[in-house]
């Protein structure tokens, strides 16, 4: 299988990595195209990619593998981090909500290609603009999809922890942070996220005619 990888000299974390990911991504991409994209832990199961590949074709946006979704699960997660995770995509699903979604911080997901080209036309740089907040990117990733109207569905997914060899590179009070700063920056009632990105994404598709 042919291989590029991306190689950043100093380490610059998760959000810098995955912004030149998909500006990559979409750069190489050919209409129909879907991006997946997965921890490289062994965690994720590359099995699941062809659900994800058939979900996303029959006319999503986002395909998010859910350890939610009925059929999902986790293997060796321990009580604290079940409950941690629990909470936040509880969290996540009170400020954020998405219908039909109940996997909010899995990583492991499938985007149309022309999504990702049209969210990168519209943010430009700030499309995952919250880049020194820890793992927060994965889910202003959703939020920012969201805001320009993509659709979103997900895949029941066994997240196998019990594989993983190294720590998590999560820092929970820094990711924590982020969640919350996301938060304002989303309910801001002076030009937040929620009305001035929705606001500026209907002129955006007005004035380039896109779909
Ligand atoms: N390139 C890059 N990838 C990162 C970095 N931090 C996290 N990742 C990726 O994000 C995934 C999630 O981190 P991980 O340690 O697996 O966290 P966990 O799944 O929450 O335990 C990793 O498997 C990597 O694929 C980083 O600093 N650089
Ligand atoms: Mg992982």
């Amino acid at each position: 299988m042919p291989l590029e990888i991306i190689h950043h000299r100093i380490n610059r974390g998760l959000g810098e990595s995955s912004r030149d990911l998909f500006e990559r991504a979409s750069e190489i991409a050919n209409p129909g195209d879907v991006v997946i994209r997965l921890d490289c832990d062994d965690t994720h199961e590359p099995e699941f990619i062809p659900l994800i590949v058939d979900k996303v074709r029959s006319g999503y946006d986002v395909v998010i593998a859910s350890r939610f979704a009925p059929g999902g699960g986790q293997v060796g997660v321990n009580g604290y981090r079940a409950f941690i995770s629990r909470a936040a995509n509880l969290f996540m699903k009170v400020f954020f909500p998405i219908a039909g979604l109940k996997e909010y911080s899995c990583g492991f997901r499938g985007y149309r290609a022309e999504k990702i080209k049209e969210a990168i036309a519209f943010y430009g740089n700030n499309f995952i603009q919250l880049k020194g907040l820890g793992f927060t990117c994965t889910l202003e990733k959703l939020v920012k999809l969201k805001l320009i109207n993509a659709r979103f569905g997900e895949v029941p997914f066994t997240l196998r922890y019990d594989q993983k060899q190294s720590a998590s590179k999560m820092v929970s009070s820094v990711t924590t942070l982020g969640y919350l700063v996301m938060t304002l920056l989303y309910h801001w009632p002076w030009g937040g996220w929620r009305t001035s990105i929705r606001r500026k994404h209907g002129n955006w598709t007005i004035s380039n005619d896109a779909p």
